[in-house]
């Protein structure tokens, strides 16, 4: 049975005189119960006042920037009555007042009809729920915003304190500000791994500036290289918990034999990169875990039994990382051809993608540029990755004197969850060794 009820602002704590700053529905409006029909604001939180039954509006009895405390009436619905246990209906006596013969209150104990031998079934339906400050506050981020945006952000499934502070006034979520967070939500999954998504990382939205209000400014788009490498390096650097193990070579006696190959090799550039590459392998076959993937479940390492190295190469348009293939079964000479060739091809883009896969471990080099030291990003689904800068002479002490010796600074980056910190240092010394006498690459 239709009936009139008011609807009151409930008990809203201490908050007294706030402002109406939202009408969510209009007189004539179907609404449902628990459906919000003004938005209320005070300094700390926005809340709605909620329809206490499935009905329809009658009359809107407040205006936008009315202010209204617990007990303003707000508006008045033709409600159905809550459906009541059956038993308490057939229990009141024919005789009962009618209790819907006066409008009903959104405040109860006060307005209940005085029929004590009739439990008034519908009662509780008409209290309005107190009114909920919308998305506590999460990691200390208030979110503020518009009734409007919330129900958007509900229609969505977000949960609006993940956003952070909006760009709107005030800094007030923005409709706009929820549809970013699900494109970025959205590409975030799509170049996630199967199953892996952000690995739960609840991440704040990167901050939206008008930097031209600071100063004169320019856009210039991303090359097609930069966007691809850079959504790669964000989801690896995000992902695998990297730690950086510093060593350094003395590469003295190699770099002399380095400049005899190149004199005898004056058409091919023979740089200390193809030694170490070699020293790589040399290393890989010793510690095995280092030549190794997980697999996609994370909980299997595929150990491989092939030694092809990636090597980052820089180009005008940005990075990309070729790879060298079966450098175990390729001499010094020949990997640096192939080493000429293929950063030539990148620099040329000519590389194809068959040319950047089947990685087991890569190179990056600054050598050539400058640097003591850096910390390299893994490759994923490779578990390290090996930077190199530039090698400088130091006085080294050889246990009588300080001798000139010339030392190359080498960044093991490892993914801790597959290689441990001792094995890093081990592997890291044993290549500075390997270098430091590269008979030792013939053992
Ligand atoms: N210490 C001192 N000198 C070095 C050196 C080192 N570790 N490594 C190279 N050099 C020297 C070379 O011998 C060469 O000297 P000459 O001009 O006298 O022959 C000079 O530096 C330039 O070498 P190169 O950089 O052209 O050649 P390379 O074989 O060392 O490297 C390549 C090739 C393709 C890896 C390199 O050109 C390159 O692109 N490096 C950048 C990689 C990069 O961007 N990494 C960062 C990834 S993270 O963003």
């Amino acid at each position: 049975m239709a009936t009139s009820i008011e609807v009151k602002v409930p008990d809203i704590g201490n908050y007294q005189n706030i402002p109406v700053i939202e009408l969510l529905v209009k007189p004539g409006d179907v609404v449902k119960k628990d459906q919000g029909l003004v938005s209320l604001e005070s300094d700390k939180a926005t809340m709605e006042v909620p329809s206490p039954v499935a009905g329809i509006v009658k009359s809107l009895l407040v205006k936008l920037g009315d202010t209204v405390s617990e007990g303003s009436l707000v508006a008045v619905l033709d409600g159905e009555t809550a459906a009541a246990p059956a038993p308490a209906v057939a229990a009141a006596p024919a005789s009962a007042p009618a209790p819907a013969a006066a409008t009903r209150s959104a405040t109860p104990p006060a307005a209940a009809p005085s029929a004590p031998a009739a439990p008034r079934p519908d009662a509780e339906a008409f209290v309005a729920k107190p009114p909920v400050p919308h998305e506590a506050p999460a990691q200390g981020l208030p979110a503020h915003a518009s009734p409007a945006v919330r129900l958007f952000a509900r229609e969505l499934g977000v949960d609006l304190a993940r956003i952070g502070q909006g760009t709107g006034r005030k800094n007030r979520l923005t409709k706009e500000d929820v549809q970013n967070f699900v494109k970025r939500a959205v590409a975030g999954q799509a170049s996630a791994p199967s199953g892996g998504g952000d690995g739960g990382l609840k991440l704040l939205p990167w901050p939206q500036i008008d930097f031209s209000k600071f100063g004169e400014v320019q856009s210039k788009p991303l090359s097609r290289i930069k966007k691809l490498s850079g959504a790669n390096l964000a989801r690896n650097w995000a992902m695998i918990p990297h730690v950086t193990q510093n060593d350094e070579a003395d590469i003295t006696e190699m770099d002399a034999f380095r400049k005899k190959l190149g004199e005898e090799n004056k058409d091919l550039k023979i740089t200390p990169l193809v030694f170490l590459i070699k020293a790589v392998v040399a290393a890989l076959r010793k510690f095995p875990s280092f030549n190794a993937s997980l697999d996609a479940s994370g909980e299997q390492l595929i150990l491989k039994q092939y030694f092809h190295i990636g090597i980052a190469v820089d180009t005008p348009d940005g990075l990309v990382v070729p790879v060298l293939r079966d450098c175990d079964r390729k001499g010094l000479v020949t990997l640096a051809q192939e080493l000429g060739e293929i950063s030539a091809k990148a620099r040329d883009k000519k590389l194809a993608p068959g040319d950047m896969q089947g990685g087991c471990f890569s190179i990056s080099s600054l050598g050539g540029i400058g640097g003591t030291g850096f910390t390299p990003i893994i490759n994923a689904p490779e578990v390290a990755i090996l930077g190199v800068s530039k090698s400088a002479m130091k006085p080294m002490w050889n246990g009588k004197e300080f001798a000139p010796r010339l030392m190359l600074p080498l960044s093991l980056s490892y993914d801790h969850r597959v290689v441990d910190g001792a094995e890093a240092a081990r592997f890291a010394a044993y290549l500075a060794q390997t270098l430091g006498d590269i008979r030792r690459l013939l053992l």
